[in-house]
């Protein structure tokens, strides 16, 4: 008779807890749930590539010269040093059916910080040069898998 209404005093006093347990929990499951909700805006944002327009020390190159990227992916060209630059696709450098004209930028990037940014879809390498200083060895590539 002890044990029996012992049983339901120590069970009722154990829902609470628990009650309480599970309100937390989901609590911090939708907590963490947004976090990682973010954190995936936030790495999908970092899957971007950036290539320099000049080099640090002034040379005249894409840097890095060769960038991977995923399908879907963007390239962001960002003016550095010894501009004006542009980015042009070698209509012979691109994969079957890209149009080399319709992803480059022949218009010259004059200003610091001027971006320009370019996603892609086809798999394959995409060579790229600057107009202005192709003779100087400012060629670039992208491979896109
Ligand atoms: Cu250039």
């Amino acid at each position: 008779m002890k044990a029996t209404l012992r049983a339901p005093a120590s069970r009722a006093g154990a829902v609470r807890p628990v009650a309480s347990l599970k309100a937390a929990v989901s609590r911090v499951a939708s907590v963490a749930g947004v976090s990682v909700a973010s954190l995936a805006v936030t790495l999908a944002a970092h899957a971007d590539v950036t290539v320099k327009l000049g080099a640090d020390s002034g040379a005249l190159a894409f840097v890095p010269e060769t960038v991977t990227i995923k399908s879907g992916e963007t390239v962001n060209f960002v003016n550095n040093a010894g501009f004006p630059h542009n980015v042009v696709f070698d209509e012979d450098a691109v994969p079957e059916g890209v149009n080399a004209d319709a992803i480059s930028r022949g218009d010259l990037l004059n200003a610091p910080g001027e971006t320009y940014s370019v996603k892609l879809s086809a798999p394959g390498e995409y060579g790229y040069y600057c107009e202005p200083h192709q003779g100087a060895g400012m060629v670039g590539k992208i491979v896109v898998q």
